[in-house]
């Protein structure tokens, strides 16, 4: 059988810039390393999509402010429609949202799944109400409660243990002052393609966590045992099979690339940019090495600080000479955590932020 063009947007995501992402399946589109652009926000149409499931389709967002959410877990457990949760508060957070695989291409030991290049990545504005308001509202937390679980709103094929298959995650409830529940992705109604009518936006964390057309948030004593959870989305040796002991990918650790120049320039002035954004914690410095990390020197931070979850736009500027070069980037956070020289094996490949795959190989003439 043929198959379809590579570029061919599917259909729910039609409305994406088509030059500006690669499409790696119907359910994984990347954005191309050279579309990121300078500015701190990235477009909805230059976004990269990842879905476990194929996504609803468009019925759900036809009457959004009908949409309702379970909300359990809490001492008075409530199901609220979006029109009333846009009545409990709102808030708006600048976030990279990132996907846990991204940078598997890096990888040798040919891990499954897409192969993400630096694109499952963007930095985006969600609005929607703190979760902390929606709790508050519904008496608070019950007492012993440790995970604030998520569940899809899509709808599963019969037939099979839903706990195979469901999208359900499990966060700890030390994100709840994060958390928030949004109905908007860069002050536009929250699009289909990316878990509208409402999400879980969990900022500082993995995307796998940003659970999309979200029909229950459950304060629950335990981890949930979707397969998602219990095995999948989590760091293990490589040839090891998953298991709810080990780590999760939920708070993301700093990191940082470089968006350009990708391949080829011209000698004498050259300015590199790239992102850098310190995951669950603040970001500090970007130091940029055009000699394989052997030599850094500070990158400057371009664009407003749209804060914590944000990421930064960078720039060097330097003067190249005619030869080849290796630029790399690497990010430290507030904390003092600097981005690592190499990758941590894991079977999944998950959680790629070593500085030195994310270099680009630069020839100038
Ligand atoms: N949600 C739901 N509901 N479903 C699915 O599938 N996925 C994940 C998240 N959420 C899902 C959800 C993932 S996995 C990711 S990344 C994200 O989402 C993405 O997003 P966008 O919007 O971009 O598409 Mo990895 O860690």
């Amino acid at each position: 059988t043929a198959e379809a063009p590579k570029s061919a947007l599917p259909d729910y995501a039609n409305w994406k810039d088509e030059s500006a992402v690669i499409v790696h399946s119907a359910n994984t589109l990347e954005t191309r390393r050279g579309a990121i652009g300078s500015g701190v926000v990235t477009p909805s149409k230059h976004l990269y999509v990842r879905n476990n499931l194929p996504a609803p389709g468009a019925e759900i967002v036809a009457d959004r402010d009908a949409w309702e959410v379970r909300i359990e877990g809490v001492n008075n457990p409530a199901t609220l429609t979006l029109a009333e949760l846009k009545e409990i508060g709102i808030e708006s957070v600048t976030a990279v949202l990132q996907c846990s695989g991204n940078g598997r291409q890096f990888f040798t030991h040919g891990p499954g799944g897409t192969q993400w290049g630096t694109g499952a990545a963007g930095c985006v504005v969600w609005t929607g109400v703190p979760l902390r308001d929606v709790v508050a509202q519904l008496g608070g937390v019950k007492e012993g409660m440790e995970y604030i679980t998520g569940t899809g709103g899509e709808a599963l094929p019969a037939g099979l243990d839903p706990k195979t298959i469901m999208v359900e995650r499990s966060i700890p409830t030390r994100a709840l002052d994060q958390a928030i529940l949004a109905w908007e992705l860069n002050d536009e109604a929250l699009p289909l393609t990316h878990g509208g009518p409402l999400r879980l936006v969990i900022p500082g964390y993995y995307g796998v966590n940003n659970v999309k057309y979200v029909k229950q948030v459950a304060f629950t004593e335990s981890q949930t045992d979707a397969k998602i959870q219990a095995s999948g989305y989590r760091i293990r040796d490589v040839g090891v099979k998953g298991a709810p002991d080990q780590p999760s990918m939920w708070e993301m650790p700093v990191k940082s690339w470089v968006t350009a120049p990708l391949e080829k320039t011209r000698q004498g002035h050259s300015r590199i940019h790239g992102v850098a954004f310190g995951g669950n914690n603040p970001l500090d410095k970007v130091e940029v090495s055009v000699d394989g990390g052997k030599t850094w020197l500070d990158a400057q931070l371009l664009g407003p600080d749209m804060g914590r979850f944000a990421w930064r736009p960078f720039a060097l500027s330097v003067d190249l000479a005619p030869g080849e070069y290796r630029i790399v980037s690497r990010a430290t956070d507030a904390q003092g955590n600097i981005q690592p020289q190499n990758r941590t094996e894991n079977e999944r490949g998950y959680g790629n932020t070593s500085w030195s795959d994310h270099g680009v190989t630069l020839t100038v003439s």
